[in-house]
């Protein structure tokens, strides 16, 4: 039976590609930890299946989600990882691990000065990258691994990182492996009581119904025949879309809607003043898109706000807010620097950020954000806006 294994079992993982994962004949995954093991606990103490609560704006489906059927934290078991990622019946290895864990330098290589790092390559605890290492330099199948986190680039991201650990490391990795780009999007809130109570399920996962999935067609085994994912040559043009568009006013409405008071996204893009800066902020951002995809940027950006709008999601804006140092050049920076004309939406992002973690700084609240140390001493320094601007590489 041909196996994935997957790197972070967070909420999207298990709205987006395990969804997926359920409509192929046949594929299993196995699930990988790297920090705590709750939802190893919780998910095997139900055999691993779990309720996808699926909210779109007028109804609430269910669907049993069975594909996963085994999981290791590695923490306990590092060697195991190690091995299930030298095992051949893995054909394919996907990450979700979020932007922060490949510890990449602003540049886009691997920070081989990150205590993560400098512990992994001790032969102290293991980090993904580095796992992805020492079971690859083992093998001797080809294997795909697809990064599925908001990076641009991520593919060639990750393969860079890959063989920067591995030249650290002094192992050799194969040939046969291929790190495809891919573009993924499913808006997945974290899970509350409530929706354990509507599902009548602890490790439930709620979601929107819409989701997209755009994959480099560069796999070096056995292809998984996922429903629904558009396979291209270049994933860029459709990441350059989302993470400009959506994750870019998402980020936006974050900061700018917890300074106003609000609490979810479907509240935030309803104040009038934060849904005409979101608006110009998507127009702002369309411009700096490849050709081919402007003629679709005003129906993207129409559906966009209605998919915000959904008044059953409850997406928090705490969640979204969350690594801004990490999201903020991603999202907004890369734009604003290939900007040519005022950008005044993407600059109030900016401003946005900047305010929100100065009240948040101020009101004595930790920060949840991995830069959280410099940035308080930012906030506290005689000039915060240029501490702060400096900070994320904002000019
Ligand atoms: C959000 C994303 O939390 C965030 O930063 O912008 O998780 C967003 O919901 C997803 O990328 C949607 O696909």
């Amino acid at each position: 039976m041909p196996r994935i294994l997957h790197f972070g079992v967070g909420n999207f993982f298990r709205a987006h590609q395990a969804a997926y994962t359920q409509g192929t004949r046949g594929w299993r995954i196995t699930g990988v930890s790297f920090r705590s093991s709750d939802v190893r606990d919780g998910l095997s103490a139900q055999g691993y299946d779990y309720a996808l609560l699926i909210k779109d704006a007028h109804e609430t489906a269910i669907k049993r989600i069975t594909v996963l059927d085994h999981m290791l934290v590695a923490p306990e078991a590092s060697q195991a990882v190690i091995d299930a990622v030298a095992d051949g019946e893995v054909k394919v290895i996907t990450l979700t691990v979020s932007e922060k864990g490949y510890h990449l330098t602003p540049d886009g290589r691997l920070d081989l000065t990150h205590s993560a790092l400098v512990a992994d390559l001790a032969g102290g605890s293991l980090t993904p990258v580095g796992a992805l290492v020492r079971g690859l330099s083992q093998r001797r199948d080809a294997v795909t691994v697809l990064s599925c986190d908001n990076l641009p680039d991520n593919g060639p991201k990750l393969a860079r990182a890959v063989h920067d650990f591995a030249s650290a490391a002094g192992v050799p990795i194969p040939m046969n492996v291929t790190f495809p780009a891919s573009m993924v999007d499913r808006i997945t809130p974290a899970t509350t009581d409530a929706t354990r109570i509507e599902a009548d399920d602890p490790m439930t996962v709620p979601t929107e119904a819409f989701s997209e999935w755009v994959i480099e067609d560069h796999f070096a085994a056995a292809r998984p025949d996922w429903p629904g994912v558009q396979w291209v040559k270049d994933v860029a043009p459709h990441e350059m879309r989302k993470l400009r568009m959506l994750n870019g006013a998402h980020s936006y409405l974050a900061y700018a809607g917890i300074l106003r008071g609000h609490t979810y996204v479907h509240e935030a893009v309803a104040d009038p003043d934060l849904r005409a800066t979101t608006r110009t902020l998507m127009a702002e951002a369309a411009q700096t898109l490849p050709t081919e995809v402007q003629a679709q940027a005003a129906q993207y950006a129409g559906d966009l706000i209605a998919r915000f709008e959904n008044p059953n999601l409850h997406h928090r804006l705490r969640q979204i807010a969350m690594d801004g140092s990490q999201k903020l050049p991603i999202r907004i920076l890369a734009t604003l620097a290939e900007r040519t004309s005022d950008s005044p939406a993407l600059e109030a992002a900016v401003a946005a950020w900047i305010g929100f973690v100065q009240a948040e700084v101020a009101a004595g609240r930790a920060l949840d954000d991995p830069m959280a140390d410099h940035i308080a001493r930012a906030c506290r320094t005689s000039d915060p806006t240029g501490a702060l601007r400096a900070l994320i590489g904002a000019p």
